[in-house]
């Protein structure tokens, strides 16, 4: 039967990512090196040190001290805090309320598996804090996606077994993090990139609780 759904936040639940691509960019021009949006979408569902480690790559400045580069990550989170204090309750992803609604009354559990340490300010900016069971802290963790640890510490915070799990990404590493957790895998995005998954849906406005008990049954 299935016990839970476990979501990531951005891509999935709301689009913090031009958030994200914005506060980088700023950074990136202040730097002087070249940054773009094809270049963010390689930070898509990756840690925000690794993230910088991306945007420094190919310069100088990717041999800078990590007490320098720490610096820079905190300065890009700055921005992005000062960004993402504008969301509100209508950021949330089409059909996103209504999945959780419908998975409520089903008594399904949602879990959080978001890599972003802002995953618990941007859940109260969104009004969706109430919809979640447990959000598992990536600041607890060892590794990240495409390492499944994240869907399964949100699965033992559920306390609900993996394999009666279904993981909802819009990352190509995040898919990869749920089929290792052995949970079934939803795409939100192009079937190119996200092949992995069970299921590829191009928006959240297709999600629906009936598509998902569909996918755990078949
Ligand atoms: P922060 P997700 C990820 O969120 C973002 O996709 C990624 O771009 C970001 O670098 C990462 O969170 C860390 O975010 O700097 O706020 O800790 O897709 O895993 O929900
Ligand atoms: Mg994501």
């Amino acid at each position: 039967q299935l016990q839970a759904v476990i979501f990531d936040l951005d891509g999935v639940i709301t689009d913090s990512a031009e958030y994200h691509y914005l506060a980088w960019q700023a950074l990136a021009d202040e730097l002087g090196i070249p940054f773009s949006r094809e270049k963010n979408e390689r930070l898509k569902g990756v840690s925000r040190m690794e993230s910088l480690e991306i945007v420094l790559e190919g310069s100088r400045l990717a041999l800078l001290p990590e007490a320098e580069k720490l610096r820079l990550a905190e300065k890009k989170n700055d921005h992005y805090k000062e960004m993402i204090g504008r969301i509100n309750p209508a950021d949330l992803l089409p059909g996103i309320p209504e999945l959780l609604d419908s998975l409520r009354e089903r008594g399904i559990s949602a879990g959080l598996a978001s890599a972003s340490l802002n995953a618990p300010l941007i859940l109260e900016r969104l009004g969706a804090a109430r919809w979640f069971q447990a959000v598992a802290d990536p600041a607890e963790l060892r590794k990240g996606k495409p390492d499944p640890e994240i869907f399964l510490k949100a699965a033992e915070l559920l306390g609900v077994t993996p394999g009666n799990c279904i993981g909802v990404e819009d990352a190509a590493a995040g898919v990869v993090a749920i089929k290792a957790a052995g949970m079934k895998a939803v795409g939100i995005g192009s079937a190119q990139q996200l092949g992995a998954a069970d299921l590829v849906l191009s928006s959240t406005s297709e999600l629906s609780a009936l598509k998902l008990l569909e996918l755990y049954a078949g």
